[in-house]
């Protein structure tokens, strides 16, 4: 792998957050995509991060310190990842469900999404299903984006679902959904529209539940 893409892995891996924006500028500098960027370096870096913690090598505050350099190299990314002058597409409402922090995966969908054209209302993380209604409510949403990384959380995606069909909500907005312990089967099985596996397919599916 390219050194500097190695540089990147490791600064996220180690949580190193002023080393990481920099390396991804150098990245940049030097011709590399920034979704090559995202991929070999920062999201390679990030599974890792989880699997030496199911190892019992790092704990919540190297995850924690991880995330912090990833957010840090994101944001030198997120320029390169949006495209100006794209008409919009819709509007998505995005959250990360109830009981659940991590955002990255949420914002990263977010970000890819807005670069393809939608608007976003971020609700954040946490997001319960009422939330999630008023804000289809409130900003009349095309597509509600649910993320889950837990498997203790993932159930309040088929929360939010029955609670806009409580709300007569259910046929006026999309619901899709995607993180780590999501599948498809899992979206069958709670009546969400569609699933992603990844940020990038992500938009492919918004595009394809609004048209
Ligand atoms: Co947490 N954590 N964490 N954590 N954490 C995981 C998820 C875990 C798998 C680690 C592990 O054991 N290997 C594990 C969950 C186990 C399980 O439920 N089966 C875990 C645990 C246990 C916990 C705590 C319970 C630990 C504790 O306190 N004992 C705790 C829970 C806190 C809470 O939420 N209530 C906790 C806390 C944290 C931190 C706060 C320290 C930090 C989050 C910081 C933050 O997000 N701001 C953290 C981190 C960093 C992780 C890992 C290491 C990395 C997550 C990440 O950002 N990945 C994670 C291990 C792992 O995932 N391998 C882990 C990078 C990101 C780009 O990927 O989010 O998967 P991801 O998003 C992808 C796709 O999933 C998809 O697209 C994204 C881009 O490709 N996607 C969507 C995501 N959302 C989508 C929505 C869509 C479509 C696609 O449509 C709407």
């Amino acid at each position: 792998m390219d050194s500097i893409l190695q540089d990147i892995y490791n600064s996220v891996l180690e949580g190193r957050a002023k080393v990481a924006p920099v390396k991804v500028q150098e990245a940049l500098d030097s011709g590399i995509s920034a979704v090559q960027i995202l991929n070999e370096g920062m999201i390679r870096a990030m599974a890792e991060v989880g699997r030496l913690y199911e190892e019992g090598e790092y704990f919540v505050p190297e995850m924690l310190i991880a995330a912090r350099a990833m957010k840090e190299g994101l944001a030198v990314l997120r320029p390169h990842l949006l495209r100006a002058d794209v008409k919009s597409m819709g509007k998505v409402a995005a959250g990360t469900v109830q009981g659940d922090l991590h955002d990255i995966g949420k914002n990263l969908v977010a970000l890819m999404l807005e670069g393809a054209g939608f608007e976003i209302v971020d609700l954040g993380v946490d997001v319960s299903a009422e939330r999630f209604i008023a804000a289809v409510q409130e900003h009349n949403v095309d597509i509600i984006a649910m993320s889950a990384l837990l498997t203790t959380t993932m159930s309040h995606m088929k929360d939010t679902v029955e609670a806009l069909k409580a709300a007569g909500l259910r046929d006026k907005v999309k619901v899709m959904i995607g993180g780590a312990p999501v599948t498809q089967s899992y979206a069958n099985e709670v009546g969400a529209d569609g699933y992603a596996p990844d940020a990038s397919q992500a938009v492919a599916l918004a595009k394809s539940l609004i048209a």
